[in-house]
C-alpha cells in the first residue's frame, strides 16, 4: 500500500464528502453548460487528485491500483465529466511517462500533471485507425535534430484543455503494423500542432474530445518516449491495459450510483397503493443490478490487486473491462425502466446517466476488442 490505511480512509472520505456536497448538486449545471466550472478544478487540484497515481517524487499521490480504483468507485457515483478531468493526466495521458519515459521527461512533466498545472492527453485513435490501433498512419519523420509529425488524431479525450500529448506516430514507413510506431510528447502550443473544433457527443457533458492535427509539426529529438523508436504501441497497450481497469472500476461506481437513487425511488413512487418497491417485479431489476455491480466491483479489486502484486493483467483487466461497462449498460437501462416516465425526463438525471454509460462500451477499447483479447491471450497462454 501507497497509504498507511489511516491516510487512505481520509483520503476516501474526503472524496466520498467533496462528491456528495460539491459535484452531485452541479450535475444539471455541467451538463446544461457543457463545462466544469474553474473552482472545480481549483478544488480537485488541492485535494491533490491530478496526480493520484504519479509517484510521489513527481508531487502525486502515488497510489496503488487497488488504492487508484478505491478513489474511483468514489469519485465516479456522479457525471462522469469530473472523474475525466482527472483521467488523463491520472491514467492514459501519464502512464505511458511514467512506464517507459526517460527521468529527465519525467521531471519535465510529471511534476505539473500531478498538481493539475497542466493536462494531458493519449493521442492514438485516427479516422481510419479505431480498434485497429497498429494501421495509424501518423507519420514521425527523422530529420535534422528532431522529428517532423504529419496526420490527424482524432476523438482525443481533454484535447481542448492539453498542455501536453501523448502521440503515437509511425517512425518507420518500411514496418507497417506495431513495429514501426513510436510515442513523442508533444507540447500545445508547437508550430504546426492545431485542433479541430470540440465534438458535440451523445453524453459526458463537461468532458471535451477533438480532432489533434500535425501538419509539420516539428518536435525534438528528445520529445521520442524513452528516447527509444519501435516501442510506442507496445507503450499504448501497456497504458491500455491500465487504463481499463480504471474505467472499469468508473463503471462499478457508476452502477452502485443509479442503484441507489433507482431504490430510493422505488421506495418512494407509489402505484397501487403500495410502494413500487414493494412489486416483485421491480425488485427483480434492482437485485439483478445490485449482483451484477457487487461482481464487477470484485473483479476489479481482485485484478488491482494482481497488477500490484506485479502479475500480467491483461487478460483480467480486459474482462474488467467487458463485464463492468456491459453491466452498467444493463444497470442504467434498468434504472431508466425504474423511472418510468420520469427516467426518460431530462431534468431527471437518470436519461442522462443512460447517454453518459453508453461510452463505456466503446472508449479505451470496445467490447468487441475486449473479447478479442481475452479469447486470443487464452489461446496464446496454451502455448
Ligand atoms: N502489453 C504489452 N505488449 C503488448 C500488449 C500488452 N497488453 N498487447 C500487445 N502487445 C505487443 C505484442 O506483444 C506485440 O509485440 P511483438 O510483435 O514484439 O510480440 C505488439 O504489441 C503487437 O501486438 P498484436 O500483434 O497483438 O497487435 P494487433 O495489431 O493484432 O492488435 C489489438 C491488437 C486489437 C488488441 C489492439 O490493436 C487494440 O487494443 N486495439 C484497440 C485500441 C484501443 O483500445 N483504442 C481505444 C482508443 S485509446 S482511448
Amino acid at each position: 500500500m501507497a497509504l498507511d490505511s489511516e491516510t487512505m480512509q481520509g483520503l476516501l472520505e474526503s472524496v466520498t464528502r467533496f462528491v456528495r456536497e460539491r459535484l452531485r448538486p452541479l450535475e444539471h449545471q455541467v451538463a446544461q453548460e457543457d463545462r466544469i466550472p474553474p473552482e472545480i478544478r481549483r478544488e480537485i487540484a488541492d485535494m491533490g487528485l491530478f496526480g493520484l497515481s504519479i509517484p510521489e517524487e513527481y508531487g502525486g499521490l502515488g497510489l496503488t491500483m487497488e488504492e487508484e480504483v478505491r478513489v474511483a468507485f468514489e469519485l465516479g457515483k456522479t457525471s462522469p465529466a469530473f472523474r475525466s478531468l482527472i483521467g488523463t493526466n491520472n491514467g492514459i495521458g501519464s502512464q505511458g511517462l511514467i512506464m517507459d519515459g526517460t527521468q529527465e521527461q519525467k521531471r519535465r512533466y510529471l511534476p505539473r500533471l500531478a498538481s493539475g498545472e497542466l493536462i494531458s492527453s493519449f493521442a492514438l485513435t485516427e479516422p481510419e485507425a479505431g480498434s485497429d490501433a497498429a494501421s495509424l498512419k501518423t507519420s514521425a519523420r527523422k530529420v535534422q535534430g528532431g522529428y517532423v509529425l504529419n496526420g490527424t488524431k482524432r476523438f482525443i479525450t481533454n484535447a481542448p484543455h492539453a498542455g501536453l500529448f501523448t502521440v503515437f506516430a509511425r517512425t518507420d514507413p518500411s514496418q507497417p503494423g506495431a513495429k514501426g510506431v513510436s510515442a513523442f510528447l508533444v507540447e500545445a502550443g508547437t508550430p504546426g500542432l492545431s485542433l479541430g473544433p470540440t465534438d458535440r457527443k451523445m453524453g459526458q457533458s463537461g468532458s471535451h474530445t477533438s480532432d489533434v492535427i500535425f501538419a509539420d509539426c516539428r518536435v525534438p529529438a528528445d520529445a521520442l518516449l524513452g528516447g527509444r523508436e519501435g516501442q510506442g504501441f507496445r507503450t499504448a497497450m501497456k497504458v491500455l491495459d491500465r487504463g481499463r481497469l480504471h474505467i472499469s472500476a468508473v463503471c462499478v461506481a457508476m452502477a452502485e450510483r443509479v442503484i441507489d437513487d433507482s431504490l430510493r425511488y422505488a421506495v418512494e413512487r407509489k402505484q397501487f397503493g403500495q410502494p413500487i418497491a414493494e412489486f416483485q417485479l421491480v425488485q427483480a431489476m434492482l437485485a439483478d443490478s445490485r449482483t451484477e455491480a457487487y461482481a464487477a466491483r470484485c473483479m476489479v479489486l481482485e485484478t488491482a490487486r494482481a497488477k500490484d502484486r506485479g502479475e500480467d493483467v491483461a487478460t483480467d483487466a480486459a474482462c474488467c473491462k467487458l463485464f463492468a461497462s456491459e453491466m452498467v449498460g444493463r444497470v442504467v437501462d434498468r434504472a431508466v425502466q425504474i423511472h418510468g416516465g420520469a427516467g426518460y425526463i431530462a431534468d431527471h438525471g437518470i436519461e442522462r446517466f443512460y447517454r453518459d454509460a453508453r461510452l463505456f462500451r466503446i472508449y479505451e477499447g470496445t467490447s468487441q476488442i475486449q473479447q478479442i483479447v481475452i479469447a486470443r491471450n487464452m489461446v496464446k497462454a496454451l502455448g
